[in-house]
């Protein structure tokens, strides 16, 4: 009897989703909880691709281990339904973009239940859903009551074509991330969350995580704390001042000039009649760059002069002030005092334009070029012969004794901005009052919900909603009123999706408080890396604001969090439409099946890491199925008494797979499944209780298939919530080595392996220990040599 893809997948399908297998009890606190989440697919017109398996296999997988393992699983799906995408299509078409959404999360749906992942339904939610972002809208009422969400003046990126503000994270290389189009910097009344008040405790909660350390690491940058000091600056001949941003404060005397960013508020009040044309002139052009295409390192250094001077504070002495685009209004104070002898934009400035060099540090003379090392001050008065550290100090104290500074840490991080001028979004539960006053809404009148428009584009900078009169005006306490008409970002129901997860039905508050406490925080997070400074920042600054509100337990929401890496094109590239190298899962599935494809994708390679497509494997996944097939179905072997031939084998496997499932090491769970059929293979009797140990141990991987062995060779139902098999580590004992690993040389870790264990293995086994990883990151392994039993080197630059 061959084994039947297409009957037996959708006879599984329907058993489950007809049992409600998968379906949670949020409520039953006696077991331990687990609860893993998915980054929730944009339902994009396109359908699923080979990407979006991956990690949904991987948490699958880990999720069925957990539920055998007598864990209370918590594995839900829902969709990022707001957004762009179907607000073009609906620009285009003049159809609403929700009917669009709905019909593409109709088919995710199918193909995600097609391909058997063990999510509870119920526990679905959908953000454009006015059920879902009822709650959005509340809490962005709380942060606005808070004094977090303000609407203020603020610079920001205009994309004329989208006819939006963009996010920092939506831009690239000066385009908008979608569709490239040019994006403009200008001034605007904004609604915006001040997250760069979370920034010290955003920094303080990666301690606390078990994240990739270089998604830390970009946030970290991405948060960019410097600590350095205010400098104040007074304008020759005039009243106004202006004060700077600098983290070399004990370089002060060697300050020769200072520039402005042109957006700065001074620069048109101190310019000289003589400069001013050049100046306007000058503004004009740089409105047209993105801050990026500014900062540039290489990039030819430009500015004029506004004709007025500074006094520096330390000396008194006059330096002229420029502007230039190299100082970002948006950084710091969006001025600076220049020190050309130790800063190498400064130099760079300084000699195209012929301003003075002043060298403040000993060291290597500043001829040609800047001398960034550090060395005893010098030129510098009362600073003269101390080293960094202590002149930074003692400069501060004496700006703080001068009253013309004081000591000030200083955030990249940017305040959030949380509206957009589109159709397609939350909207912003505000009126606003005809004196100016503004108000949120009752929470008994939300959701606010989207009025239907017959056109979705906005004009001039106008959100469409502005054209919906009846909906925006209105009257309160006496007084008419516009409600606000931009919509929030992408971002915001992402912020929050995983606590609705966890009650999603739930009519009076965001989560019932009880469940929060039991479920939170999120075991384990699968998702693309592409998010780590969006929504993986915006996410943990919401839970961290909605912890202070005592509403959930925990202040960090993803214990774990993992990394899926991309599945390219067989030819190594990225799978685009333009290179005609896209796969699609729905014909895998029909070709091979669902369980090849998950099984295949998992065999890949290691999860984290990108992999080409192969056709070949694909194919290779299903013969060794079959292979299984075969062996616990038709070929008779199985037995009810055990004679020890397959115990180190069995043992082995589960021990590996256990904890291979654990670390997310799913291509050497497999390794190591693969080796214990082949030891099936060499026996004449099978102990039937290993083999139905195994099938629960790869129905994990390949669920349909092993439910049907299961069920032949039990006749129960589904192995479901089945007892996960224990290791009898005496069987293991006499038939395990300790080896030892050396990278480039170097002892760098042990492991217990098989004795003789397959040479593949005991190289891949070396390469995943945690503490090879961290020596070979970065670099390609150039040779793995292994001496059996004893030791694997490794050669890695
Ligand atoms: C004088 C100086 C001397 C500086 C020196 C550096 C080296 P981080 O560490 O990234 O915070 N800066 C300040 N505001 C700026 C702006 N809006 N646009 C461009 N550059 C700006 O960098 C802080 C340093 O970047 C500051 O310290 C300032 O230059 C510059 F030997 O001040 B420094």
């Amino acid at each position: 009897m061959e084994f039947n893809h297409v009957e037996s997948e959708k006879k599984w399908q329907e058993y489950w989703e007809k049992n409600k297998t998968f379906e949670t009890d949020v409520w039953d606190f006696s077991k331990p909880k687990f609860y893993a989440l998915d980054m929730f697919p944009y339902p994009s017109g396109h359908g699923l691709h080979v990407g979006h398996p991956e990690g949904y296999t991987a948490s699958d997988i880990v999720c069925r281990m957990k539920r055998m393992q007598g864990y209370n699983v918590l594995h839900p799906m829902g969709f990022d339904s707001f957004g762009l995408p179907a607000e073009q299509y609906a620009i285009q078409t003049g159809n609403h973009p929700e009917g669009f959404t709905l019909e593409n999360i109709k088919t995710f749906t199918t193909q995600l239940k097609m391909l058997g992942f063990s999510f509870d339904w119920d526990k679905e939610v959908s953000t454009c859903d006015p059920k879902f972002y009822q709650w959005t809208q509340w809490i962005f009422k709380q942060l606005y009551e808070d004094g977090l969400a303000k609407y203020v003046d603020f610079p920001v990126n205009w994309c004329e074509e989208l006819g939006t503000v963009l996010a920092n994270d939506e831009i690239i290389d000066g385009k908008s991330e979608r569709g490239g189009y040019p994006v403009v910097r200008k001034m605007m009344k904004q609604w915006v969350i001040d997250i760069v008040k979370y920034a010290d405790r955003l920094l303080d909660g990666l301690n606390e995580v078990d994240w990739p350390e270089s998604t830390k690491e970009i946030q970290r940058n991405w948060i960019g704390k410097s600590r350095g000091a205010h400098v104040n600056f007074k304008v020759d001949g005039h009243d106004e001042s202006f004060t700077v941003f600098t983290t070399r404060c004990d370089t002060l005397f060697g300050a020769t000039y200072c520039v402005l960013a042109p957006e700065h508020a001074l620069v048109d009040l101190i310019t000289t009649p003589e400069e001013k044309e050049k100046v306007a002139a000058y503004k004009q052009e740089c409105a047209s760059k993105s801050d990026m295409e500014r900062t540039e390192l290489n990039k030819d250094k430009t500015g004029v002069f506004t004709g007025a001077y500074a006094i520096n504070p330390v000396n008194q002495k006059k330096v002229p002030i420029w502007i230039s685009d190299y100082v970002l209004a948006s950084y710091g104070t969006g001025a600076i005092m220049a020190v050309p002898a130790h800063d190498e934009r400064d130099y760079e400035f300084a000699k195209k334009f012929g301003l003075e060099i002043i060298q403040v540090l000993d060291g290597e003379s500043v001829e040609e070029k800047a001398m960034v090392d550090d060395g005893v001050h010098i030129n510098s008065d009362f600073l003269d012969g101390l080293n960094k550290e202590d002149a930074i100090n003692v400069m501060i104290a004496w700006l703080e004794t001068n009253k013309v500074g004081q000591s000030k840490i200083n955030y990249r991080l940017r305040e959030w901005i949380f509206a957009r001028q589109r159709y397609w979004g939350e909207p912003i539960p505000v009126v606003h009052f005809d004196d100016g006053t503004m108000e949120a809404l009752e929470d008994s009148e939300l959701p606010l919900v989207l009025p239907e428009l017959n056109d979705y584009k906005g004009q001039a900078g106008k959100s469409p909603l502005d054209r919906a009169t009846a909906w925006v005006e209105g009257e309160k306490h006496g007084k008419h009123y516009r409600r606000e008409t931009s919509t929030m970002p992408g971002s915001a129901g992402s912020s929050w999706y995983f606590l609705r997860y966890i009650d999603p039905h739930n009519e009076k508050e965001i989560a019932d408080k009880k469940l929060l406490e039991h479920w939170m925080p999120v075991d384990l997070y699968i998702g693309g890396p592409e998010h780590a400074v969006g929504h993986l920042l915006y996410s943990r600054m919401w839970n961290n604001y909605l912890y202070d509100k005592g509403i959930v337990p925990c202040k960090e929401p993803f214990k774990k969090l993992f990394h899926q890496g991309m599945i390219l094109g067989e030819n190594g590239e990225k799978m685009s439409k333009s290179r005609g190298n896209v796969i699609n899962p729905d014909d895998i599935v029909k070709a091979y099946g669902a369980d090849t494809l998950r099984l295949y994708e998992m065999f890949m390679g290691p999860l984290e890491a990108s992999k080409p497509w192969n056709d070949k494997n694909v194919e290779a996944s299903r013969k060794w199925l079959d292979r299984v097939w075969r062996l616990f179905i038709d070929s008779n072997r199985l037995v009810d008494t055990n004679d020890g031939s397959l115990d180190f084998s069995y043992n082995a496997t589960v021990k590996k797979v256990t904890s291979d499932i654990e670390t997310l090491n799913m291509n050497t769970a497999i390794s190591q499944m693969m080796i214990f059929i082949n030891d099936c293979y060499k026996q004449e009797k099978i102990y039937r209780e290993y083999a139905l140990n195994f099938i629960k141990m790869l129905s994990c991987f390949a669920p349909h298939i092993c439910e049907e062995m299961y069920q032949i060779l039990t006749g129960k139902q589904t192995l479901t919530y089945e007892p996960w098999p224990t290791v009898d580590e005496s069987k293991l004992i006499l038939n395990e080595v300790e080896m030892a690993v050396q990278v480039n040389g170097k002892m760098r870790g042990k492991f217990m392996i098989a004795k003789d264990e397959d040479t593949k293995i005991v190289e891949e086994t070396a390469l995943n220990l945690e503490s090879v990883k961290t020596h070979t990151e970065g670099k390609e392994i150039r040779k793995v040599i292994v001496i059996p039993n004893k030791i694997v080197n490794i050669v890695a630059n």
